[in-house]
């Protein structure tokens, strides 16, 4: 029997693969629609408007390739739509990230940007699980939209939302509108929205484990009121309430490279060493990455990690193994993929220029998430201090960024640590440690690295982070080449260190060695995420361990799949 055909409208926005992989994962066919005259649009019984970034350069895509006159008949039309994302922020009036660009005004509210002073300091984007709250009519009769579980987590990011104040949401109900409104910290904001057929979600529902599956699903089958179990109306007082509303983000991390014989395998470094200490010297081979993927997303890890370590050596072309590697991982792991190395402006061995922003669009279309910049986040941020602190408009921070939005761009940063008597003598940020140095230092400071260790620069890892950030960053993962592979816990003054030089999400990384470390860094500094290699990959813990001791110790974790 032939499959029913989807419709997913293509505004060249992002990763639209894992939303095509979700919805054939569920057991249907999909097309794009890539041009407004598709006659496809008049036909279509479903149809997905999908979109991550920015506002302003989502809409002006979509308007330029006409797209406004055929959907607002799609949508008078009657036939069900659903939007996710910026696909969601659309249909409102208007946006402060892009105050010149006019939305599609079905909902008569302006997004604006969470506030970073909130709660006496919170990172921005919005990166995380979060919940999302059904509305209480809905609750009182046992039901909720479109299978949204109150209990589940959804994936969220995004920097602006349609935050509403109590006249306004009543002002939105009034007009018909069902929404399901979510936390992050004081701050309350539209999750997901419905009216007649028209359906949209802020969070990511295919980034979303099953329980976003599970929302798709209903979406495909038309259950816009599905039932909701007495138990899934029950709050469990014991778990506890994160003054933001995100869950602890465990993170699992795949370092690939290509070891002696040709093959890509995930290995791991101790202090970025990833060779064998035995005579035989060979690259530690410690599995496949699609199958690890795979695996660490059924043991209930929130986001992985590929990191492409000797990308600095190879080209785009030779790289396409990890193309691969993320094609085929975004068939079956429905949660964030990130991908590292070799995003940056290259040359092809015959001469073709390569953009680093072609490179991103590359690992976008197969299935990436967010791209991760190592070395050219520190070229850029030193090109930045060269230019009176400001961006040259060219470095792929910003050009990838702008064209797939901030949340898109995460910096991977190498620091390294380094002792001082004296920190008036150092142009770097740097702190008073508990931990001297050789020589009774107490003080240290991180210089950054690139090429995976191999170059020390003449820049502070706070004043990096920093400049990354005015340049448009998203996410910084803090790695430390001290603690990578101790198995010692994680340099929790560094992560401090990096959180006061920036307002975004940081992934504290190196050092994890077992559960009782992800509790200490979420207890003892204000990190956002916390990421595990080796452990998790020599077997020793799996995510789901972590996960239990961190909900027996009482802190709040996304447990459904
Ligand atoms: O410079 O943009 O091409 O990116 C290269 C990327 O590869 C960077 O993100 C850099 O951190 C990474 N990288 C390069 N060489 C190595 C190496 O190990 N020889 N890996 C490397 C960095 C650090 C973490 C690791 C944690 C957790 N690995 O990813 O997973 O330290 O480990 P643990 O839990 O076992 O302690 P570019």
């Amino acid at each position: 029997m032939s499959k029913e055909v989807v419709f997913v409208i293509d505004v060249e926005s992002g990763n639209l693969r894992s939303l095509q992989n979700a919805i054939e994962y569920l057991g249907y066919e999909v097309e794009f629609i890539r041009d407004a005259t598709d006659e496809n649009l008049k036909t279509a019984t479903k149809l997905f408007l999908p979109g991550v970034g920015n506002y302003g350069h989502f809409l002006k895509q979509f308007l330029s390739k006409g797209f406004l006159e055929p959907l607002k008949e799609y949508i008078d039309s009657g036939r069900p739509l659903m939007g996710i994302c910026v696909g969601l922020q659309a249909f409102f009036t208007g946006s402060s990230e892009s105050p010149d660009t006019e939305g599609l005004g079905y909902i008569p509210l302006r997004l604006t940007e969470f506030d970073p002073n909130d709660l006496g300091g919170k990172s921005v984007p919005h990166i995380g699980w979060n919940s999302v709250q059904i509305d209480k009519k809905l609750v009182e009769a046992g039901k909720t939209l479109y299978g949204i579980n109150p209990h589940s987590k959804y994936y969220f990011v995004h920097s602006y939302a349609a935050i509403l104040s109590e006249p306004e949401k009543r002002s939105l109900e009034a007009d018909g509108w069902t929404l399901s409104i979510s936390r992050y910290g004081t701050e309350e904001f539209v999750s997901a929205i419905a009216k007649d057929n028209l359906f949209a979600t802020q969070f990511h529902p295919e980034k979303s484990g099953a329980a976003g599956l599970a929302v798709i699903n209903c979406f495909l089958k038309g259950e816009k009121l599905s039932s909701l179990s007495t138990k899934d109306l029950q709050v469990d007082a014991s778990i506890e309430v994160t003054p933001t509303g995100l869950t602890r983000r465990i993170i699992a991390c795949l370092d690939v490279r290509t070891n002696d014989s040709g093959d890509l395998v995930v290995t791991k470094g101790d202090q970025y060493d990833v060779r064998e200490k035995s005579e035989s010297g060979d690259v530690r081979n410690l599995g496949k990455p699609v199958e690890m993927a795979e695996k660490y997303y059924q043991q209930g890890a929130d986001e992985v990690t590929f990191l492409n370590i000797t990308s600095f050596r190879n080209s785009p072309i030779k790289d396409a193994p990890m193309l691969e590697v993320l094609k085929r991982a975004a068939e079956t792991v429905f949660v964030p993929l990130t991908v590292g190395g070799g995003i940056k402006d290259v040359v092809d061995p015959d001469g073709t220029k390569v953009p680093a922003l072609k490179v991103a669009a590359m690992y976008f279309r197969a299935g990436a998430d967010k791209v991760s910049i190592g070395t050219d986040a520190v070229l850029a941020a030193e090109e930045f201090y060269k230019n009176n602190e400001k961006g040259t408009g060219v470095t792929p921070i910003e050009t990838i960024s702008a064209s797939y939005g901030v949340q898109a761009v995460v910096i991977s940063v190498d620091p390294k640590r380094f002792y001082v008597s004296d920190p008036s003598k150092i142009p770097y940020k740097t702190i008073e440690t508990k931990f001297p140095g050789p020589n009774g230092e107490s003080y240290c400071y991180y210089k950054v690295t690139s090429q995976g260790g191999r170059n020390v620069h003449d820049l502070g890892a706070w004043e990096l982070c920093y400049a990354c950030e005015k340049l448009g960053a998203g996410e910084i993962l803090c790695n430390c080449i001290d603690k990578d592979g101790s198995n010692s816990g994680y340099d929790l003054e560094l992560i401090d260190y990096i959180k006061s030089a920036t307002k975004l999400p940081v992934i504290a990384s190196s050092g994890a060695g077992n559960p009782s470390h992800f509790e200490e860094v979420f207890r003892k500094t204000k990190t956002d995420a916390a990421l595990g290699a080796g452990m998790f990959h020599r077997g020793e813990y799996t995510v789901k361990q972590v996960k239990e001791y961190l909900t027996k110790s009482g802190l709040l974790v996304r447990t459904d799949k």
